[in-house]
C-alpha cells in the first residue's frame, strides 16, 4: 500500500514536472520570439540554431517559434536573391559589396549562406573564408555564414526558415549566398526571388564545373573579376553568354536574361547589377508573377516539410531504424528493389501506428 501511494506520488510529481517545463518552454520561445521581432542579433542567432537543430525532439519547439514569430511580425515586405557559382569565383565579396550598397540605400540586409561542403565534413568552408568583413560589423546587416549539416537536405530546409526569421527581425533584403556544383542551388532558387549566377571570364561551362541546368536557372548572369588585365577576357565571355543564353527556353519570369561584366575590387558593375534586380521585382510585382512565384515556393516548401518530417517521424516509430538498415543491406546487394524495400519499411510504420 505504501509502495503503491509512493508510485503515485512520483507519477503526480513528474507530471507536475512536465507541465511546469512545458511552462517554461512555451515562456522561453516566447520570449525568443519577442527578441526576434525586437531585432535582437543573438536572439536570431539562437533561433536559427533552433531550426537548423537536427535532434527531432526540437521540432515541436522550432514549430511553435517559427508560428509566434509569424504572428507577431505579420507584414513583412522584403526581396530575397539568390547569388551562385563556383568555389572561389568570388561570391561573398560580391555579396559584402552589394549588401552595403543596399545598406546605404537603408535597407537592412541577412546574408545567409547554404554550403553542400558541410553536409560531407560537418562543419563550413564558408565559415573560415567569409570575406564579409565590413557587412559582418555592420549595425544593418546579418551574416551568418555557417548552415546546418544534414542527411536529409536538412541544409536547405533550415534556410528556408532562417529566411523567415530574418524577415520578422526586419531584415527586407536577404542575400543567400550558395556553391555552383551540386544540388544546393536548385533548392535555392525555390526559396529567392531572383537568382544571380556569377561566372569566371575565359573558362567555359565545362571548365567551370557549371551544369547547364544552373545557367538555366540563372534570373541574371556576372561575369564576375572583370579587373585589371582580365577587363577585355571578360567582356568577351558576357558577350559569349548573351548569344548562347539566346538559345536557351526563356526563363521563368519571361524576361531577358541579362549579362554583364563585373569587378568587386574596383566596383564596376555593381550598379548595374543593383539597377536591373530592382527592374526585376518591378516588372514581376506589376505582372503577378513575383506573387506567383512566392505562392507556389510555399507549396513547395510544404511539400519538402512534409516528406522529411513524415520520414523523421517513422524513424522514429519502433524497430523501424532495424528494418531501414536490414532493408538497405538488401537493396545494396540488388537482393529487392529500392521501390519494394521502400513500400515495405512505409507499410511496417503504417501498421505499428
Ligand atoms: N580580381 C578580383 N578578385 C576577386 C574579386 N572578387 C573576389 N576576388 C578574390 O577571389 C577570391 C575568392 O573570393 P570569395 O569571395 O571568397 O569567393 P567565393 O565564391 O565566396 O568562394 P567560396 O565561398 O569558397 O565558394 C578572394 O581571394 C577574393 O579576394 C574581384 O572582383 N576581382
Ligand atoms: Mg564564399
Amino acid at each position: 500500500m505504501l509502495f503503491q501511494n509512493q508510485s503515485k506520488s512520483n507519477a503526480i510529481k513528474a507530471a507536475q514536472d512536465r507541465i511546469r517545463s512545458n511552462k517554461s518552454t512555451l515562456g522561453n520561445i516566447e520570449k525568443l520570439a519577442n527578441e526576434v521581432v525586437g531585432g535582437k542579433v543573438e536572439a536570431i542567432a539562437r533561433a536559427i540554431t533552433l531550426i537548423e537543430s537536427n535532434n527531432i525532439d526540437d521540432r515541436p519547439q522550432a514549430h511553435l517559434l517559427l508560428k509566434q514569430v509569424r504572428e507577431k511580425a505579420k507584414n513583412v515586405s522584403s526581396i530575397r536573391i539568390g547569388i551562385t557559382g563556383i568555389p572561389g569565383v568570388g561570391k561573398s565579396t560580391f555579396i559584402e559589396r552589394f549588401g552595403l550598397d543596399l545598406i546605404k540605400e537603408g535597407f537592412k540586409v541577412a546574408v545567409l549562406a547554404v554550403d553542400p561542403s558541410s553536409q560531407r565534413t560537418g562543419g563550413s568552408i564558408l565559415g573560415d573564408k567569409t570575406r564579409m568583413e565590413k557587412l559582418s560589423v555592420n549595425d544593418n546587416a546579418f551574416v551568418r555564414p555557417s548552415p546546418a549539416s544534414d542527411a536529409l537536405g536538412g541544409v536547405a530546409r533550415a534556410t528556408m526558415e532562417a529566411i523567415l526569421i530574418c524577415e520578422a527581425a526586419g531584415y527586407d533584403r536577404i542575400i543567400v549566398e550558395t556553391v555552383g556544383v551540386g544540388q544546393s542551388e536548385t533548392s535555392v532558387r525555390d526559396m529567392v526571388d531572383v537568382f544571380g549566377l556569377l561566372l569566371i571570364g575565359g573558362a567555359g561551362d565545362e571548365v567551370q564545373g557549371i551544369k547547364r541546368g544552373i545557367v538555366e536557372m540563372a534570373d541574371l548572369v556576372v561575369v564576375h573579376k572583370s579587373d585589371g588585365d582580365n577587363v577585355s577576357m571578360c567582356k568577351d565571355t558576357a558577350s559569349a553568354y548573351r548569344s548562347s543564353l539566346h538559345l536557351l527556353p526563356k526563363p521563368k519570369g519571361d524576361h531577358t536574361v541579362e549579362v554583364i561584366t563585373a569587378s568587386s575590387i574596383d566596383g564596376s558593375g555593381h550598379k548595374e547589377f543593383y539597377d536591373l534586380v530592382n527592374g526585376l521585382i518591378l516588372e514581376w510585382k506589376s505582372n503577378g508573377f513575383f506573387q506567383i512565384q512566392r505562392a507556389s515556393q510555399r507549396i513547395d516548401r510544404m511539400k519538402i516539410h512534409a516528406r522529411n518530417l513524415a520520414f523523421e517521424n517513422g524513424m522514429n516509430s519502433s524497430g523501424s531504424k532495424s528494418l531501414w538498415s536490414r532493408l538497405s543491406k538488401s537493396v545494396e546487394i540488388g537482393e529487392i528493389t529500392a521501390f519494394s524495400a521502400a513500400c515495405e519499411w512505409v507499410n511496417s510504420i503504417n501498421s505499428s501506428v
